[in-house]
């Protein structure tokens, strides 16, 4: 199996920075070698260049950074449709979650382009489901959802010329919802599971039923992986931290069924924020759920001195 990396060093979609140094902690922590051991074949491709594109306006005024990530998401997409076209599996490493706005409809295209059903699979402890108009923050890596399933006009970013089937989106870890996008979930029949749900009925059964209508419609399947989907305790490294995240065990057991279900056609590492981590045990943690994601199993997980630090 072959995958390419690619660095989106964007965090202008955040609300605060040091996203910029996402791309380069994954692979300080070994993100080639994690992959490579479970005999991936592996191109890193280095980070992205920002390319100036059109100039946007929009007449919400909360709206920040507005040019600068419209200019990132048109770039991201132009070289995710590429990679999507030219490897088995696009592992694309930022950055902050604006990414998803190039991502989701490039995995999109692909997804129609073989005649096959797109399913979304997304960790994250915030659905991302607001519009330009519905962001109290302003902050644009809360919208991509809403915007790659067409669920309002986004003006400033590239057509979706394949919106992604809000149906065929599940969401795991859910704990920060504002009002509007509680109600886009409802009526637009998102799959969603908030901390609560995972509380009283685990990872397992949800996750299992999804990954089981995946493989019934023979489907691509797109990860997109939200380090603030994890527990604040093993991963302080994100910008928009929230109690009540998801456990070590609870992360590694669904990068396990994920890889088991054969289905993963490509990944988003999004949020990390290297500045706040502490000696690099989130961009640690995160090399390793990638390890369980791509095929290793507990039982040979390396019996190094230092392997148990990840699990404090
Ligand atoms: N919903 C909030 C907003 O739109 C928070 C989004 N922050 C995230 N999303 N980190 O994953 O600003
Ligand atoms: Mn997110
Ligand atoms: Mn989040
Ligand atoms: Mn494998």
């Amino acid at each position: 199996m072959q995958a390419q990396i690619i660095g989106a060093p964007i965090q202008s979609g955040a609300g605060q920075p040091g996203c910029i140094m996402g791309p380069d902690a994954l692979r300080t922590a070994g993100l080639v070698a994690a992959l490579e051991g479970q005999g991936v074949t592996v191109s890193d491709r280095g980070n992205l260049a920002l390319v100036e594109g059109p100039k946007v306006t929009h007449p919400n005024p909360v709206l920040k950074n507005l040019q600068h990530t419209a200019d990132w998401v048109r770039t991201l997409r132009g070289a995710a449709d590429k990679a999507m076209e030219e490897t088995d599996i696009p592992i694309f490493i930022g950055g902050d979650h604006s990414m998803a706005a190039a991502t989701l409809p490039a995995a999109a295209n692909r997804a129609a382009r073989a005649g096959k059903p797109l399913f979304v699979l997304w960790l994250d402890a915030h659905p991302d489901m607001n519009t330009l108009e519905s962001t109290v923050s302003g902050n644009l890596h809360g919208c991509p959802v809403a915007y790659a399933a067409n669920l309002a006009p986004f003006p400033v970013f590239p057509e979706v010329p394949n919106p992604v089937d809000p149906t065929r989106i599940t969401m795991l870890g859910l704990r920060s919802v504002d009002p509007p996008e509680a109600e886009a979930i409802h009526a637009t029949g998102v799959d969603a599971y908030d901390m609560r749900a995972i509380d009283e009925r685990g990872v397992a059964e949800p996750l299992r039923a999804f990954l089981e209508r995946v493989a019934a419609e023979d489907g691509h399947l797109h990860l997109s992986f939200d380090v603030d989907f994890l527990d604040p305790a093993i991963a302080p490294a994100v910008g928009t931290t929230v109690p009540g995240g998801a456990t070590f065990r609870e992360a590694h057991l669904i990068m396990e069924m994920v890889h088991d279900s054969g289905r993963l056609t490509s990944l988003d590492l999004v949020e990390l924020n290297p500045f706040l981590d502490d000696r690099g045990r989130t961009a640690l943690l995160v090399t390793d759920l990638v390890a369980s994601l791509f095929g290793r199993r507990v039982l040979d997980r390396p019996n190094r001195p230092n392997a148990g630090r990840l699990a404090a």
